[in-house]
């Protein structure tokens, strides 16, 4: 089998992640990669023993690149993307698919226009264990209709300059994406209600309780905190109508100690994560290799921003805003 030849657009440290993963599993090689700074650039490609090439454009058209990896900073996403779509390359893209709903409804039109699927989304946690143990849940229906879900994700610190905005297109779009995979339903509102103010952010809104409604009325009651200090946490349980589910957390030691039981957190996504991340990257190698990429897909991609969109809004109104989709694409049915 020839390995799986990609280009890495944008050599942060997500993608650097990316590099050490694909190097584990092996079935890929890295062969080219761009960014707007040269010298994460080299350090990545001497990783990977790929060469660094001057613009992001040289990556996507070069004959030894079949995938192209977009991991580079979300406003910059749409561009790189829709270069690879239309030069007719398999792309996984880092969450957010575009910053904007318009940006992924052009992500969209590309894709249908080379008629066939070629985006995945990066959103990982629908491989996760726990996720994956909920959603077999759900579905298999013993515990009756989901009716309410209850999430909290919290972050130790902003780990850049934070906005307030960034707490939904950055960190509550994870929630966003699992919540509607995880119900198989789509949102038709959005809330955000702020409870006091944390003295640990100065220049952003922190905590912030999210509510989503879906077409079949589930209430989503999504906790969104950025510096709660502790440790990265995140959390979700589903009602159902005859019994309540909630997501295992990954093991790690229970110390029973001085008058005390402690378990310790991870704390960041990368760790919490890690299972998550080498599953979804297995799963769209072996996508592109059968020519049948998984979900997440650029519809997904679609829902989460045009979702974010209402939320941001909601953040401004504190009012209910409407959300609204439009029609599936075939391609995405
Ligand atoms: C970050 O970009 C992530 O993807 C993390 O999962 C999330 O917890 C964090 O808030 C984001 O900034």
């Amino acid at each position: 089998m020839n390995a799986l030849r990609i280009g890495i657009i944008g050599t942060g440290h997500i993608a650097v992640d990316h590099i050490h993963r694909l190097a584990r599993m092996g079935g890929a090689q890295v062969t080219a990669v761009s960014s707007r700074r040269r010298e994460p650039a080299e350090k990545a490609a001497a990783l990977c023993g790929a060469r660094v090439e001057d613009s992001y454009q040289a990556v996507v058209e070069a004959d030894d690149v079949d995938i192209v990896m977009v991991t580079s900073p979300s406003e910059l996403h749409e561009e790189h993307v829709l270069a690879a779509v239309n030069a007719g390359k398999y792309v996984f893209c880092e969450k957010p698919l575009a910053v904007t709903a318009e940006g992924c409804r052009k992500i969209m039109e590309a894709e249908q226009a080379a008629g066939k699927r070629l985006v995945m989304v990066g959103f990982m946690r629908r491989f996760d264990r726990g996720y994956l143990q909920l959603k077999e849940a759900v579905t298999g229906g013993k515990y009756g209709a989901p009716l309410i879900v209850k999430c909290a994700h919290r972050n130790i610190e902003a780990h850049v300059a934070y906005t307030t905005d960034m707490a939904i297109t950055q960190t509550a779009i994870h929630e966003i994406d699992i919540s509607r995979w995880l119900l198989d339903d789509e949102y038709v509102s959005a809330q955000v209600i702020y409870p006091p103010q944390t003295k640990n952010a100065e220049s952003f809104r922190d905590p912030e309780l999210i509510i989503l409604r879906t077409s079949r009325g589930i209430i989503i009651n999504l906790e969104i905190y950025i510096s709660c200090r502790y440790g990265y946490d995140v959390q979700c349980e589903v009602v159902c109508e005859d019994g309540v589910l909630r997501m295992p957390q990954p093991s790690n030691l229970f110390i029973r100690s001085e008058g005390a039981c402690h378990e310790s957190l991870e704390n960041d996504w990368v760790l919490r994560f890690d299972g998550a991340f080498d599953d979804e990257l297995l799963a769209f190698l072996e996508g592109v290799r059968t020519g049948n990429l998984p979900g997440p897909t650029a519809w997904d991609g679609y829902a989460a921003a045009v979702t974010a969109d209402a939320l941001i809004r909601a953040q401004q109104s504190e009012q209910i805003e409407t959300i609204t989709l439009g029609e599936k694409p075939a391609l995405y049915r």
